[in-house]
């Protein structure tokens, strides 16, 4: 059968690619699973989706993770090969952990409020908290064909249009489809330098077709049908579609207090999640479900950015990633994953872990881990 000499075929090139890159876990993952019961019983269109959950990983020898889901089914139905991929990249000995949600941030530092100028900081910081989300009926990114963007895209003009309407938020919707099929003029359509000019204020995403990991996967595929954002009236509030997930919902302000963009975001998803149509898709042992196995849980990502000069003297993230790790923190570039860092030395530093953690510990972590990492800086004076 064609099938079986395709699940050979993946298992032989996993293997090779294993052997010069042994941390690419979708290749080390997908070889046993392929050989178990579940596996060998995948055929037909399971099997063919299967095939585009890991062909990041099989493009891009150096992955870390190297899959993504297509559907927010996919956790469950190829469960036998996400799982141990996620239990592996989320550090769960156990097997057994399930994710838990919690916002409550109350008991944390000063009475749930989070004051850099308590640890040290002069200067307000740029602070950003997101996270990934995605609708149950519609597919994930990496599946979504161009009239499944245009249609996404409709369904959150409406709930844009409810937001717009609230006077805690208004704003306005920036879109980059070039129309919507069928003849169909996109009224909310940006140029191309307004689109650049969003980039450069970190209020939109890059262009996503240069990612190589999210072209294999399929999910900058019909560039830019469906990609955009909705920035409130206070230019705070931030909602961007169709980039990795579907929604990506955050909050970001210059400040001292990092519970304020924590808060208020909490307060945004209620409001957004109470709008009809919006239903999020979840998952019983991962919480919210993402693309990237990385994202599951919490989907959060709790950033700032903080000028270390010393640490980065040499011109690179290396030494700061070294520090970092251990306290269980993530370095970036000032322009997000992949970019190279600023010029005096600012980096995005944010917590790694994203499953198995609660959203409150993550702003506590980021609040901890950032005290530690300027100690560290002065001691490098
Ligand atoms: P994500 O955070 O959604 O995983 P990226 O790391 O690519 O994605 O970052 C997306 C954008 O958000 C980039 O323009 C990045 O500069 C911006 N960004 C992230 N954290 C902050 C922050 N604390 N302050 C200002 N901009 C930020
Ligand atoms: C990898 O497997 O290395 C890439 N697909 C990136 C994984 C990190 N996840 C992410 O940026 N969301």
């Amino acid at each position: 059968q064609q099938e079986d000499k395709d699940k050979a075929e993946l298992i032989k090139k996993a293997t090779d690619i294993l052997s010069r890159f042994p941390d690419n876990r979708c290749c080390k993952y997908l070889i046993p699973y392929l050989n178990s019961a579940e596996g060998k019983g995948l055929r037909g269109e399971d099997f063919a989706v299967f095939r585009r959950c890991v062909q990041t990983g099989i493009d891009n020898e150096d992955s870390g993770l190297g899959c993504y889901a297509m559907q927010p089914d996919d956790y469950k139905k190829f469960g036998g090969f996400f799982n141990a991929v996620i239990r592996d990249y989320h550090g769960d000995e156990t097997g057994k952990k399930k994710h838990v949600t919690d916002w409550d941030a109350s008991s944390i530092g000063d009475n749930g409020v989070l004051d850099v100028r308590k640890i040290g900081f002069q200067e307000e910081l740029s602070m950003r908290v997101r996270v990934g989300r995605n609708l149950k009926q519609y597919n994930l990114p990496g599946k979504m064909d161009q009239a499944e963007r245009i249609s996404f895209e409709k369904t959150m003009l409406k709930a844009f249009d409810s937001l717009i309407k609230n006077k805690d938020y208004g704003g306005t919707v920036y879109s980059l489809s070039p129309d919507f099929g069928k003849g169909e003029t996109n009224p909310n359509k940006i140029s191309d330098a307004k689109y650049q000019e969003l980039v450069d204020a970190h209020v939109l995403f890059k262009d996503m077709d240069a990612d190589p990991f999210l072209k294999s996967a399929g999910i900058s595929s019909d560039w830019p049908y469906g990609r955009g954002c909705w920035q409130s009236a206070d230019k705070q509030c931030i909602i961007w579609f169709g980039e990795e997930d579907q929604l990506r919902i955050m909050c970001m302000k210059k400040g001292y207090c990092l519970n304020e963009v924590f808060d208020r975001l909490n307060t945004m998803l209620k409001v957004v999640e109470g709008i009809e149509g919006i239903e999020f898709a979840t998952s019983d042992d991962y919480g919210y479900v993402t693309s990237c196995p990385s994202n599951l849980g919490t989907g959060m990502r709790a950033s700032v950015h903080v000028k270390i000069p010393y640490l980065t003297a040499d011109g690179t993230d290396q030494k700061a990633k070294e520090v970092c790790k251990p306290l269980g923190l993530s370095v970036r570039g000032t322009g997000g994953e992949h970019t190279p860092i600023g010029a005096d030395g600012t980096v995005d530093i944010s917590p790694s872990n994203r499953l198995f953690i609660k959203e409150c510990e993550i702003i506590s972590r980021l609040y901890e881990g950032i005290k530690l990492l300027m100690k560290e800086e002065k001691q490098q004076k």
